[in-house]
Protein backbone atom coordinates (compact mmCIF):
# COMPACT_ATOMS: atom_id res chain seq x y z
CA UNK A 1 0.00 0.00 0.00
CA UNK A 2 1.62 3.61 -1.20
CA UNK A 3 1.19 6.80 1.52
CA UNK A 4 -0.45 9.14 -0.08
CA UNK A 5 1.43 11.32 -2.72
CA UNK A 6 -0.60 13.78 -5.45
CA UNK A 7 -0.49 12.13 -8.82
CA UNK A 8 0.79 13.70 -12.29
CA UNK A 9 0.27 11.82 -15.24
CA UNK A 10 3.19 9.16 -14.77
CA UNK A 11 1.89 8.96 -11.24
CA UNK A 12 -1.43 8.13 -12.75
CA UNK A 13 -0.22 5.49 -15.53
CA UNK A 14 1.38 3.21 -12.69
CA UNK A 15 -1.56 3.69 -10.20
CA UNK A 16 -4.33 2.39 -13.19
CA UNK A 17 -1.49 0.02 -15.59
CA UNK A 18 -2.70 -2.94 -13.38
CA UNK A 19 -6.26 -2.23 -14.82
CA UNK A 20 -5.47 -2.11 -18.60
CA UNK A 21 -4.56 -4.49 -21.38
CA UNK A 22 -0.60 -4.12 -22.26
CA UNK A 23 1.79 -1.55 -21.60
CA UNK A 24 0.71 2.20 -20.92
CA UNK A 25 0.45 4.22 -23.95
CA UNK A 26 -1.81 6.69 -22.89
CA UNK A 27 -2.07 8.89 -19.84
CA UNK A 28 -3.39 12.37 -19.72
CA UNK A 29 -4.98 14.75 -17.23
CA UNK A 30 -8.28 15.26 -18.58
CA UNK A 31 -10.59 16.80 -15.53
CA UNK A 32 -11.63 20.26 -15.39
CA UNK A 33 -13.40 20.07 -12.07
CA UNK A 34 -13.53 22.42 -9.27
CA UNK A 35 -12.40 19.69 -6.56
CA UNK A 36 -10.54 16.94 -7.89
CA UNK A 37 -7.77 15.40 -10.52
CA UNK A 38 -8.96 13.17 -12.89
CA UNK A 39 -6.54 11.40 -15.84
CA UNK A 40 -7.19 8.71 -18.55
CA UNK A 41 -4.69 5.80 -18.63
CA UNK A 42 -4.63 4.02 -21.45
CA UNK A 43 -3.01 0.55 -22.60
CA UNK A 44 -3.05 -1.42 -26.22
CA UNK A 45 -7.00 -1.44 -26.57
CA UNK A 46 -8.78 -0.58 -22.97
CA UNK A 47 -8.40 2.86 -21.00
CA UNK A 48 -9.71 3.51 -17.15
CA UNK A 49 -10.49 6.91 -15.60
CA UNK A 50 -8.39 7.83 -12.62
CA UNK A 51 -10.05 10.31 -10.02
CA UNK A 52 -7.88 11.26 -7.54
CA UNK A 53 -8.97 13.49 -4.37
CA UNK A 54 -6.50 16.22 -3.31
CA UNK A 55 -6.11 17.97 0.23
CA UNK A 56 -7.85 21.30 -0.97
CA UNK A 57 -10.28 22.51 -3.22
CA UNK A 58 -8.89 22.44 -6.98
CA UNK A 59 -10.42 25.73 -8.29
CA UNK A 60 -9.73 27.42 -5.12
CA UNK A 61 -5.87 26.39 -4.39
CA UNK A 62 -3.86 25.09 -1.44
CA UNK A 63 -5.27 28.50 0.48
CA UNK A 64 -8.81 26.43 1.39
CA UNK A 65 -7.43 23.08 2.63
CA UNK A 66 -9.90 20.14 2.62
CA UNK A 67 -9.81 16.29 3.71
CA UNK A 68 -9.41 14.23 1.24
CA UNK A 69 -12.58 11.98 3.23
CA UNK A 70 -14.43 13.08 0.00
CA UNK A 71 -12.57 9.57 -2.27
CA UNK A 72 -13.80 7.37 0.12
CA UNK A 73 -17.44 9.10 0.44
CA UNK A 74 -17.76 8.93 -2.89
CA UNK A 75 -16.97 5.10 -3.34
CA UNK A 76 -18.89 4.28 -0.62
CA UNK A 77 -22.27 6.10 -1.87
CA UNK A 78 -21.00 4.89 -5.57
CA UNK A 79 -21.52 1.44 -3.89
CA UNK A 80 -24.81 2.21 -2.25
CA UNK A 81 -26.34 3.79 -5.29
CA UNK A 82 -25.23 1.72 -8.05
CA UNK A 83 -27.01 -1.36 -6.20
CA UNK A 84 -30.14 0.24 -6.55
CA UNK A 85 -29.88 1.90 -9.67
CA UNK A 86 -27.76 -0.03 -12.02
CA UNK A 87 -26.43 0.93 -14.78
CA UNK A 88 -26.58 4.35 -14.27
CA UNK A 89 -23.46 5.15 -13.38
CA UNK A 90 -20.16 4.24 -14.28
CA UNK A 91 -18.40 1.30 -12.58
CA UNK A 92 -16.01 1.62 -10.29
CA UNK A 93 -13.06 -0.97 -11.11
CA UNK A 94 -10.53 -0.12 -8.12
CA UNK A 95 -10.48 1.64 -5.10
CA UNK A 96 -7.29 3.00 -2.92
CA UNK A 97 -8.27 4.57 0.09
CA UNK A 98 -4.70 5.76 1.23
CA UNK A 99 -3.89 7.27 -2.39
CA UNK A 100 -8.04 8.94 -1.83
CA UNK A 101 -7.95 7.33 -5.84
CA UNK A 102 -10.89 5.86 -7.46
CA UNK A 103 -10.26 4.07 -10.96
CA UNK A 104 -13.12 3.99 -13.23
CA UNK A 105 -14.73 2.23 -16.42
CA UNK A 106 -13.91 4.79 -19.12
CA UNK A 107 -16.75 6.27 -20.73
CA UNK A 108 -15.07 7.20 -23.47
CA UNK A 109 -17.03 9.72 -26.34
CA UNK A 110 -19.66 10.46 -23.44
CA UNK A 111 -19.78 14.44 -22.72
CA UNK A 112 -21.07 15.97 -19.82
CA UNK A 113 -24.90 16.71 -20.50
CA UNK A 114 -23.96 20.11 -19.28
CA UNK A 115 -21.79 20.56 -22.19
CA UNK A 116 -24.04 18.70 -24.63
CA UNK A 117 -27.16 21.21 -23.93
CA UNK A 118 -24.16 24.97 -24.36
CA UNK A 119 -23.89 23.12 -27.79
CA UNK A 120 -27.29 23.22 -28.34
CA UNK A 121 -27.89 19.14 -28.60
CA UNK A 122 -30.72 17.48 -26.97
CA UNK A 123 -30.37 13.90 -26.40
CA UNK A 124 -33.40 12.12 -25.96
CA UNK A 125 -34.02 9.68 -23.01
CA UNK A 126 -31.32 11.76 -20.96
CA UNK A 127 -34.04 12.83 -18.82
CA UNK A 128 -36.06 10.13 -17.81
CA UNK A 129 -33.04 7.96 -16.80
CA UNK A 130 -31.63 10.58 -14.40
CA UNK A 131 -35.59 10.92 -13.33
CA UNK A 132 -35.18 6.93 -12.58
CA UNK A 133 -32.06 7.31 -10.80
CA UNK A 134 -33.34 10.00 -8.36
CA UNK A 135 -36.29 7.71 -7.60
CA UNK A 136 -34.41 4.61 -7.33
CA UNK A 137 -31.15 6.21 -4.71
CA UNK A 138 -33.53 8.84 -3.04
CA UNK A 139 -36.55 6.17 -2.46
CA UNK A 140 -34.43 3.13 -1.83
CA UNK A 141 -31.90 4.87 0.65
CA UNK A 142 -35.19 6.20 2.52
CA UNK A 143 -37.30 5.15 5.25
CA UNK A 144 -40.10 4.37 2.58
CA UNK A 145 -38.12 1.60 1.50
CA UNK A 146 -35.89 0.07 4.25
CA UNK A 147 -36.58 -1.30 7.69
CA UNK A 148 -35.96 1.00 10.49
CA UNK A 149 -32.55 -1.21 11.87
CA UNK A 150 -31.15 -1.67 8.16
CA UNK A 151 -31.55 1.80 7.66
CA UNK A 152 -29.91 3.37 10.89
CA UNK A 153 -26.97 0.83 9.53
CA UNK A 154 -26.46 2.49 6.06
CA UNK A 155 -26.87 5.75 8.19
CA UNK A 156 -24.47 5.69 10.25
CA UNK A 157 -21.43 5.02 7.59
CA UNK A 158 -22.41 8.82 6.08
CA UNK A 159 -22.08 11.59 8.52
CA UNK A 160 -22.43 15.36 7.44
CA UNK A 161 -19.28 16.06 5.58
CA UNK A 162 -16.77 18.34 4.66
CA UNK A 163 -18.46 19.09 1.61
CA UNK A 164 -21.90 19.33 2.90
CA UNK A 165 -20.19 22.87 4.77
CA UNK A 166 -19.25 23.97 1.09
CA UNK A 167 -22.48 23.67 -0.10
CA UNK A 168 -23.86 25.25 3.29
CA UNK A 169 -21.43 28.12 2.46
CA UNK A 170 -21.75 28.39 -1.43
CA UNK A 171 -25.44 27.41 -1.80
CA UNK A 172 -27.20 28.95 1.14
CA UNK A 173 -25.06 31.84 2.67
CA UNK A 174 -22.69 33.45 0.70
CA UNK A 175 -24.93 34.59 -2.14
CA UNK A 176 -27.20 36.77 0.10
CA UNK A 177 -23.98 38.28 1.92
CA UNK A 178 -20.96 40.43 0.14
CA UNK A 179 -19.11 37.35 1.14
CA UNK A 180 -15.27 36.98 -0.47
CA UNK A 181 -16.32 34.01 -2.71
CA UNK A 182 -18.51 35.69 -4.31
CA UNK A 183 -18.21 36.47 -8.34
CA UNK A 184 -20.45 37.80 -10.39
CA UNK A 185 -20.53 40.11 -13.61
CA UNK A 186 -19.73 43.49 -12.88
CA UNK A 187 -22.94 44.63 -14.67
CA UNK A 188 -24.71 42.51 -12.54
CA UNK A 189 -23.93 44.32 -9.28
CA UNK A 190 -27.09 46.68 -8.82
CA UNK A 191 -29.14 43.60 -9.28
CA UNK A 192 -26.80 41.76 -6.72
CA UNK A 193 -27.32 44.66 -4.37
CA UNK A 194 -31.30 44.27 -4.51
CA UNK A 195 -31.23 40.54 -3.74
CA UNK A 196 -28.71 40.86 -0.85
CA UNK A 197 -31.41 42.74 0.61
CA UNK A 198 -34.27 41.09 0.08
CA UNK A 199 -35.46 40.13 3.67
CA UNK A 200 -37.65 38.11 2.54
CA UNK A 201 -35.42 35.79 0.50
CA UNK A 202 -32.37 35.84 2.98
CA UNK A 203 -34.93 34.55 5.45
CA UNK A 204 -36.00 31.63 3.20
CA UNK A 205 -32.58 31.09 2.51
CA UNK A 206 -32.13 30.60 5.98
CA UNK A 207 -34.80 27.97 6.65
CA UNK A 208 -33.68 25.96 3.18
CA UNK A 209 -29.91 25.57 4.60
CA UNK A 210 -31.64 24.38 8.47
CA UNK A 211 -33.67 22.19 5.94
CA UNK A 212 -30.60 21.02 4.34
CA UNK A 213 -28.97 20.31 7.89
CA UNK A 214 -31.11 18.80 9.47
CA UNK A 215 -33.34 16.64 7.43
CA UNK A 216 -31.73 13.03 7.14
CA UNK A 217 -34.37 11.85 4.09
CA UNK A 218 -32.01 10.07 1.79
CA UNK A 219 -28.55 9.25 0.85
CA UNK A 220 -28.33 11.88 -2.12
CA UNK A 221 -26.40 12.65 -4.20
CA UNK A 222 -25.54 16.46 -3.36
CA UNK A 223 -24.19 18.02 -6.13
CA UNK A 224 -26.50 16.52 -8.97
CA UNK A 225 -26.25 19.55 -11.53
CA UNK A 226 -26.12 18.90 -15.79
CA UNK A 227 -21.98 18.57 -15.38
CA UNK A 228 -22.61 15.34 -13.09
CA UNK A 229 -24.12 13.62 -16.21
CA UNK A 230 -22.26 11.89 -18.58
CA UNK A 231 -24.43 11.13 -21.76
CA UNK A 232 -23.59 9.23 -25.76
CA UNK A 233 -26.47 8.96 -28.08
CA UNK A 234 -28.63 6.24 -26.06
CA UNK A 235 -27.42 6.64 -22.51
CA UNK A 236 -26.43 8.63 -19.61
CA UNK A 237 -24.20 7.98 -16.30
CA UNK A 238 -24.82 9.96 -13.17
CA UNK A 239 -21.38 10.84 -11.60
CA UNK A 240 -19.07 12.79 -9.12
CA UNK A 241 -20.96 11.59 -5.65
CA UNK A 242 -18.31 12.96 -3.39
CA UNK A 243 -21.27 15.59 -2.07
CA UNK A 244 -23.08 12.30 -0.85
CA UNK A 245 -24.83 12.18 2.56
CA UNK A 246 -28.32 12.17 4.00
CA UNK A 247 -30.20 14.60 3.18
CA UNK A 248 -33.64 16.00 1.86
CA UNK A 249 -34.56 14.27 -1.26
CA UNK A 250 -35.92 17.83 -2.77
CA UNK A 251 -31.84 19.13 -2.99
CA UNK A 252 -30.91 16.48 -5.86
CA UNK A 253 -34.17 17.39 -8.14
CA UNK A 254 -33.91 20.88 -7.34
CA UNK A 255 -30.14 21.79 -8.07
CA UNK A 256 -30.96 19.31 -11.12
CA UNK A 257 -34.07 21.68 -12.28
CA UNK A 258 -32.56 24.39 -11.29
CA UNK A 259 -29.28 23.75 -14.10
CA UNK A 260 -31.82 22.99 -16.49
CA UNK A 261 -33.65 26.09 -15.89
CA UNK A 262 -30.47 27.82 -16.51
CA UNK A 263 -30.07 26.50 -19.52
CA UNK A 264 -33.40 27.51 -20.79
CA UNK A 265 -32.78 30.96 -20.22
CA UNK A 266 -29.56 31.34 -22.15
CA UNK A 267 -31.19 29.49 -24.99
CA UNK A 268 -34.13 32.05 -24.48
CA UNK A 269 -31.27 34.93 -24.45
CA UNK A 270 -30.27 33.87 -27.67
CA UNK A 271 -32.76 33.84 -29.18
CA UNK A 272 -33.25 29.87 -30.22
CA UNK A 273 -36.51 29.23 -28.59
CA UNK A 274 -36.54 25.51 -29.68
CA UNK A 275 -33.45 24.34 -28.03
CA UNK A 276 -35.28 26.42 -24.89
CA UNK A 277 -38.58 24.35 -25.39
CA UNK A 278 -36.48 20.96 -25.88
CA UNK A 279 -34.89 21.93 -22.52
CA UNK A 280 -38.38 22.72 -20.70
CA UNK A 281 -39.62 19.27 -21.96
CA UNK A 282 -36.34 17.82 -20.36
CA UNK A 283 -37.54 18.82 -17.36
CA UNK A 284 -40.57 17.86 -17.17
CA UNK A 285 -39.74 14.43 -17.93
CA UNK A 286 -36.85 14.11 -15.42
CA UNK A 287 -39.79 15.13 -13.01
CA UNK A 288 -42.13 12.76 -14.24
CA UNK A 289 -39.79 9.85 -14.58
CA UNK A 290 -38.99 9.99 -10.86
CA UNK A 291 -42.51 10.47 -9.63
CA UNK A 292 -44.04 7.26 -11.99
CA UNK A 293 -40.76 5.40 -10.41
CA UNK A 294 -41.33 6.32 -6.91
CA UNK A 295 -45.59 5.36 -7.44
CA UNK A 296 -44.10 2.03 -9.09
CA UNK A 297 -41.77 1.89 -6.16
CA UNK A 298 -44.42 2.97 -3.27
CA UNK A 299 -45.44 0.24 -0.84
CA UNK A 300 -49.80 -0.21 -0.77
CA UNK A 301 -49.21 -0.21 2.98
CA UNK A 302 -48.22 3.54 2.82
CA UNK A 303 -51.58 5.63 1.97
CA UNK A 304 -50.22 8.82 1.39
CA UNK A 305 -48.00 8.88 -2.06
CA UNK A 306 -49.70 12.09 -2.44
CA UNK A 307 -48.59 13.92 -0.11
CA UNK A 308 -45.18 12.53 -0.08
CA UNK A 309 -44.60 13.83 -3.69
CA UNK A 310 -46.13 17.55 -3.55
CA UNK A 311 -43.59 17.58 -0.76
CA UNK A 312 -40.81 17.08 -2.40
CA UNK A 313 -41.87 18.87 -5.51
CA UNK A 314 -42.57 21.76 -3.22
CA UNK A 315 -39.08 21.55 -1.96
CA UNK A 316 -37.21 20.69 -5.08
CA UNK A 317 -38.51 24.36 -6.26
CA UNK A 318 -37.14 26.52 -2.99
CA UNK A 319 -33.62 24.32 -3.87
CA UNK A 320 -33.81 25.01 -7.84
CA UNK A 321 -34.60 28.88 -7.16
CA UNK A 322 -31.36 28.97 -4.80
CA UNK A 323 -29.27 26.82 -7.08
CA UNK A 324 -30.27 29.35 -9.62
CA UNK A 325 -29.32 32.24 -7.46
CA UNK A 326 -26.02 31.39 -6.69
CA UNK A 327 -24.87 29.70 -9.87
CA UNK A 328 -25.22 33.95 -10.91
CA UNK A 329 -23.38 35.33 -7.80
CA UNK A 330 -21.33 32.67 -5.73
CA UNK A 331 -17.98 30.99 -6.87
CA UNK A 332 -19.34 28.47 -8.89
CA UNK A 333 -21.36 29.52 -12.17
CA UNK A 334 -22.64 27.96 -15.10
CA UNK A 335 -21.31 27.80 -18.21
CA UNK A 336 -24.81 27.76 -19.96
CA UNK A 337 -24.56 31.46 -18.85
CA UNK A 338 -21.30 32.26 -18.19
CA UNK A 339 -20.15 31.67 -21.96
CA UNK A 340 -22.52 34.05 -23.50
CA UNK A 341 -21.69 37.43 -25.44
CA UNK A 342 -22.19 40.03 -22.88
CA UNK A 343 -26.08 41.14 -23.86
CA UNK A 344 -27.47 37.59 -23.56
CA UNK A 345 -25.04 37.09 -20.48
CA UNK A 346 -27.10 39.78 -18.55
CA UNK A 347 -30.47 39.54 -19.83
CA UNK A 348 -30.18 35.29 -18.29
CA UNK A 349 -28.57 36.23 -15.41
CA UNK A 350 -31.30 38.68 -14.68
CA UNK A 351 -33.81 36.12 -15.66
CA UNK A 352 -32.27 33.60 -13.50
CA UNK A 353 -31.85 35.87 -10.34
CA UNK A 354 -35.60 36.89 -10.78
CA UNK A 355 -36.88 32.59 -11.00
CA UNK A 356 -34.58 32.11 -8.52
CA UNK A 357 -36.56 34.42 -5.94
CA UNK A 358 -40.00 33.69 -7.52
CA UNK A 359 -39.53 29.97 -6.44
CA UNK A 360 -37.36 30.56 -3.06
CA UNK A 361 -40.25 33.38 -1.67
CA UNK A 362 -43.46 32.47 -3.54
CA UNK A 363 -46.32 29.93 -2.25
CA UNK A 364 -45.37 26.62 -2.13
CA UNK A 365 -45.38 25.01 -5.80
CA UNK A 366 -48.03 22.59 -6.57
CA UNK A 367 -47.17 20.94 -10.23
CA UNK A 368 -43.96 20.88 -12.39
CA UNK A 369 -45.73 23.08 -14.65
CA UNK A 370 -46.12 25.56 -11.80
CA UNK A 371 -42.35 25.32 -10.27
CA UNK A 372 -41.42 25.56 -14.19
CA UNK A 373 -43.26 28.88 -15.07
CA UNK A 374 -41.60 30.68 -11.58
CA UNK A 375 -38.27 29.42 -12.52
CA UNK A 376 -37.92 31.05 -16.64
CA UNK A 377 -40.92 32.83 -16.70
CA UNK A 378 -40.16 35.99 -14.95
CA UNK A 379 -40.29 39.25 -16.70
CA UNK A 380 -37.26 40.94 -14.83
CA UNK A 381 -35.80 41.29 -12.03
CA UNK A 382 -35.29 44.93 -10.23
C1 LIG B 1 -15.66 25.12 -4.94
S1 LIG B 1 -16.55 23.77 -5.31
C2 LIG B 1 -17.74 24.55 -6.21
C3 LIG B 1 -18.83 23.73 -6.65
O1 LIG B 1 -18.35 22.65 -7.41
C4 LIG B 1 -19.06 21.49 -7.10
O2 LIG B 1 -19.45 20.83 -8.25
C5 LIG B 1 -20.23 21.96 -6.25
O3 LIG B 1 -21.34 22.35 -7.06
C6 LIG B 1 -19.65 23.11 -5.56
O4 LIG B 1 -20.58 24.00 -4.99
MG1 LIG C 1 -18.80 17.75 -9.35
Amino acid sequence: MSSYHQFDVAAAAEFAAPYIDGPVGESAEVGDGNLNRVFRVGGRTTSVIVKQALPYLKVAGESWPLTRDRARIERAAWAEHDKLAPGLLPGVIHFDEQLSAIVFEDLRGYVSWRDMLVAGHSVSGVAERVGRYSASVLFGTSHLAQSSLERKKLRSRFSYSELCLVTEDLVFTAPYTQAATNRYDPQAAGLVQVLQRDRTLRTAAAEMLFAFKTRDEALIHGDLHTGSVLVSDDDARVIDLEFAFFGPMGFDIGVLLGNLALSNLAHEATGRPALADAVARDAEQYWTAFADECRRLWKPSEPWYHRFISGVLADAARFAGAEMIRRVVGLAHAKDIDSLPEAARFTAQGAALAGGRALIAGPPCTTIGELWERAVGQESFA
